[in-house]
């Protein structure tokens, strides 16, 4: 199991880094922006996935200075991309419970000079959960700043429905669980389906995760899909092969 003072260590040595994977316009496959992930690359281990020590920075409260480092390098990175060209940070549950977050937001995009509405903040439903009157009033009071709210992983949380009446994303993520079955589970094609109409209506943004094939590519844009992300568009890779990918856009 990984220590804390592990993590502690390797977050002040610089271990931790971002990697980028680009979003498309599904009409003009044209690269829209790119989500930054978080990647520890550890001495003698290699890259260790997210999945292995986000939580234990969410147990130990290290998600709030990880999580501040992130906004600031995510930013500062973005602001060098062409305009209008977008990043998507995640943001923890946890990170809610400190009174500093909209300050450090707000820090991050003045220190880059980044416009806010190049910024967009994923959150999943457990921000939304339970008694989190706290959470949602902070949802505004980020948007306030001008940054762009999406709810993460759509369709995989408990009451997923409600969570777009308490708060006016900009944004639905609809989780590739739904995506990589798409075609050959109509279970999972009608629910895309149904997320896309229901995006549509309330005029938000979908955007497909996770889409590996051209065949489920086809599928979301006979289906009206507006973004897509993916290992079909390119992996999540270091900031320099983003700003290649932009560089050869025309
Ligand atoms: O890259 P990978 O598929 O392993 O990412 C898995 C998950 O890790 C993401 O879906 C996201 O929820 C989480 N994650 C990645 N980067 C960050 C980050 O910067 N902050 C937080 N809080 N979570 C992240
Ligand atoms: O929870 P969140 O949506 O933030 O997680 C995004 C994660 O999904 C990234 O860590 C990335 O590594 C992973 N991912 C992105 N595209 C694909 C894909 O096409 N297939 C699979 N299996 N995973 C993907
Ligand atoms: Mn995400
Ligand atoms: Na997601």
């Amino acid at each position: 199991r990984r220590r804390e003072t592990d993590l502690h260590e390797a977050f002040a040595r610089g271990e931790l880094a971002l990697a980028y994977q680009p979003v498309l316009g599904v009409r003009s496959r044209a690269i829209l922006g790119f989500e930054a992930l978080l990647r520890w690359q550890h001495s003698v281990e290699g890259a260790i996935p997210p999945s292995d020590f986000v939580p234990l920075a969410e147990e130990t409260g290290l998600i709030v200075p990880i999580g501040a480092w992130v906004l600031r390098q995510a930013c500062a990175e973005a602001s060098l991309w062409a305009d209008p060209i977008r990043v998507a940070v995640n943001l923890s549950p946890v990170q809610f419970r400190d009174p500093g977050l909209v300050a450090t937001v707000r820090e991050a995009l003045a220190l880059s000079g980044l416009a806010p509405q190049r910024l967009e903040l994923e959150v999943t439903e457990s921000v939304l959960l339970a008694a989190s009157e706290a959470n949602v009033a902070t949802l505004h009071a980020l948007r306030q700043l001008g940054v762009r709210i999406a709810m993460d992983d759509f369709g995989t949380g408990y009451c997923s429905l409600s969570y777009l009446q308490r708060f006016p994303f900009d944004t639905i993520k609809i989780d590739r669980s739904f995506v990589n079955r798409l075609g050959d589970d109509p279970h999972s094609t009608a629910i895309v389906r149904a997320v896309i109409g229901l995006g549509a209506s309330l005029g938000i943004v979908t955007v497909a995760e996770g889409v590996e094939t051209e065949a489920q590519f086809a599928q979301l844009r006979a289906e009206g899909c507006g973004e897509v992300q993916g290992y079909l568009f390119g992996r999540p890779a270091p900031a320099a092969e983003a700003r290649r990918l932009i560089r050869r856009e025309p």
